[in-house]
């Protein structure tokens, strides 16, 4: 297998593009599309600064080296979880966000749940009413609740994940199955943000997992292998491995799920839905958007 750029070996074979290329062509093939997606789906401009969020994985870390390629202000934000029992997954993953920043000279802000909120996101479950929350639900609540406060208080235009395709198809997936007409109609490259909240952007939105773990290994970025212990099990993962049968079976299904859902929605088949916005109000305790007068999901947990 050539490579398509310049006729030498071919590292990469990405089937679904039909395209193969080279070591060195491939490390610049990735950050171009990135670009274009960014541009395409007016996600940031040069002029913007760009807070990412990174967990020390391959996809978050790679988007942060590939936003500085292209020459955008990005700096990261990690937020450390307390998730350390048997694996010592935070403490690691920590080491490895630091580790980058400084060798990239990138600004990180580190968030210690812990340390700001007292309690780890495991003692959180624990707590809520004998462990009614799951651990990967106030996760959610808890880095939503830390991604926006950074943004606002350092003045970010907006807020970037690393999400790859396969997280996108496995959410759309999932809400698909159950028609989730609401978590639907939110999801997507870009949110917009409104009433003090930064804009959510996803630059690898259409970007497959392995790509970016070819870009990750082929661009030496040290990440951490291990997934977050309580990921074990997921219905997310379940629903990747249904679309990776998919995949293999069709090249380029993953992609065609995806981007037709995005077609079908900006040519308005939920554009009578898009008109309804819900009425949001200040939480009384922390003052970022919520949809019930009073306090925020994130403050209702803290005061229990
Ligand atoms: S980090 Fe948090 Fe994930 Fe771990 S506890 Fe669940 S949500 S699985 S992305
Ligand atoms: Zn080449
Ligand atoms: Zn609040």
């Amino acid at each position: 297998m050539k490579c398509r750029a310049c006729g030498q070996k071919a590292v990469v074979n990405m089937r679904q593009h039909k395209l193969a290329l080279c070591k060195e062509h491939y490390l610049e093939w990735i950050p171009e599309q990135t670009g274009r997606f960014i541009e395409k789906y007016k996600m940031f401009s040069h002029e913007e600064k760009v807070l990412v969020a990174v967990s020390g994985g391959k996809d978050s870390l790679s988007l942060w080296d590939i936003l500085q390629r292209l020459g955008y202000q990005a700096d990261g934000l990690y937020i450390c979880l307390g998730i350390d029992e048997g694996l010592n997954y935070s403490a690691e993953s920590q080491r490895l966000t630091g580790k980058f920043a400084a060798a990239h000279s990138l600004k990180l802000h580190i968030v210690d749940v812990q340390k700001e909120y007292g309690s780890t996101i495991p003692e959180f479950s624990l707590k809520s009413h004998r462990g009614r929350l799951k651990p990967c639900s106030v996760c959610g609540l808890v880095k939503r609740h830390v991604m926006n406060r950074v943004a606002r208080d350092f003045g970010y235009d907006v807020l970037a994940t690393g999400h790859n395709l396969d997280d996108e198809a496995a959410v759309l997936f999932g809400n698909t199955l159950s028609w989730a007409g609401e978590y639907m109609l939110r999801q997507g490259p870009v949110l917009h943000g409104n009433s003090g909240l930064a804009r959510k952007v996803k630059p690898l939105c259409r970007i497959y997992e392995r790509e970016m773990l070819a870009y990750a290994l082929l661009r030496g970025i040290e990440y951490i292998y291990d997934e977050c212990p309580f990921s074990v099990g997921s219905t997310s993962i379940y629903y990747k491995q249904l679309l990776n049968k998919l995949e293999s079976d069709r090249p380029g299904a993953k992609q065609t799920f995806y981007l037709s859902f995005l077609e079908a929605r900006r040519s308005g088949l939920f554009v009578e839905r898009e008109t309804i916005q819900a009425e949001l109000h200040p939480c009384t305790n922390c003052g970022q958007p919520t949809s019930a007068p009073g306090l925020c999901s994130f403050c209702r947990m803290m005061s229990r």
